[in-house]
């Protein structure tokens, strides 16, 4: 799961990023964890020897926006930009001497700014691809790709030139699918993160708040950060970090928020593996069944898949540890097309 930062030059990008990748911050890719308070109280229980988390693959390596510039965002922006799974924008909305900025701080100015180029980016995909599907014989043949392409691209062609951005459009699954193979910037979901100045984060300023509201009716999770002070946050011992929040206001970093926003807006769910050697959160679409999530520990074990044991999260927390759940009658014997839910602890019984 790629996410790539996005946004004007000097909005906080980087900082966001080492803030948000913490200690493991390296180059400009980076692994990071997603917060999950689940997963910690489970590895807090098994004190397993290796614990491996959840991770989303945070990208600082797309070229900046070039505000004033005669093309906002350059062929390598929309290069390294189409291959993300999510986009990540930080939007200026802090004032600075000390990092100067090529326009007067209007975060919502900006943050439209980028959209509607994003728009226009597709727009123009399309108008090509249906010039050029008129004179395709195959687009007449009903079933054949370039007819549901077209189709497709008459259907979305409409709110495109509207500028509405295609991930606010309620799709069929197969037009969806069109929309990801074309790798359309405005499909992909997005989360907005606004980086407000020190002492804004909790009380950023209402044209910032009005902002946020619109975006979140279209679906776009949007959050105020300041993202230096998430740095500095990242860098304190995790004991003292209820403490340090509560005195600015706040009761989770906004780093984390975004990081699981990230992950939501994927629509993946996580289930678990609680073993002693290794305890593990691992990532599966919402909807999948146990054999899918065999398969994503291993093949090998999906090869083999006799039943699934799982115990529910809330009866995982209600009884302190598995064991205790499993002595309680909390664990169900699943079959292959069960569907595993958010939160599943799963031990997979197979054939080896
Ligand atoms: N006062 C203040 N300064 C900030 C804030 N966020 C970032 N900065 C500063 O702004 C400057 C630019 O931040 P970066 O994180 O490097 O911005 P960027 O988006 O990565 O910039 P480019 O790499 O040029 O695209 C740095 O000097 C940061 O310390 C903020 O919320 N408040
Ligand atoms: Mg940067």
């Amino acid at each position: 799961m790629n996410v790539g930062l996005i946004g004007f030059s000097q909005s906080g990008k980087s900082t966001l990023y080492r803030a948000a990748a913490r200690s493991q911050a390296k180059g400009d890719v980076t692994a990071v964890p997603v917060p999950d308070p689940r997963f910690d109280a489970i590895v807090a229980q098994v004190k397993p020897k290796k614990i491996t988390p959840a991770t989303v693959i945070l990208h600082d390596s797309i070229e900046a926006a070039q505000g004033g510039a005669p093309r906002l965002l350059s062929q390598r922006f929309l290069d390294s930009a189409k291959k993300m799974d999510v986009l990540l924008h930080v939007v200026r909305a802090f004032d600075s001497v000390s990092a100067p900025y090529h326009d007067t701080i209007d975060p919502v100015r900006d943050a439209e700014a980028i959209e509607v180029e994003l728009v226009l980016t597709d727009l123009q995909i399309v108008e090509n691809r249906l010039e050029r599907l008129a004179k395709a014989p195959n687009a007449k043949v009903p079933g054949h790709q370039d007819y549901l392409d077209k189709h497709a691209f008459e259907k979305i062609i409409g709110p495109l030139s509207e500028g509405e951005p295609l991930r606010a459009l309620e799709l069929e699954e197969h037009e969806r699918l069109i929309v990801k193979n074309y790798q359309f910037l405005t499909g992909k979901p997005m989360v907005v993160a606004f980086n407000v100045g020190e002492g804004d984060a909790a009380n950023p300023s209402s044209e910032v708040v009005r902002k946020m509201g619109a975006l979140r009716a279209i679906g776009t999770p949007a959050f105020a950060i300041c993202a230096p002070f998430e740095e500095e946050l990242s860098q304190l011992d995790p004991a003292d970090q209820p403490e340090f929040l509560a005195s600015m206001g706040l009761t989770e970093t906004a780093g984390a928020k975004t990081i699981r926003a990230v992950y939501d807006s994927l629509g993946l769910i996580t289930f678990y593996t609680a073993g002693e050697n290794e305890t593990r959160a691992w990532p599966l679409r919402r909807g999948s069944s146990a054999l899918k999530a065999a398969d994503t520990i291993h093949s090998d074990i999906a090869r083999g898949f006799i039943r699934a044991e799982v115990v529910h999260w809330p009866d995982y927390e209600a009884s302190g540890s598995l064991d205790a759940a499993y002595h309680a009658g909390k664990m169900h014997l699943e079959g292959k097309d069960h569907v595993i839910e958010d939160g599943d602890l799963i031990h997979i019984r197979n054939k080896t």
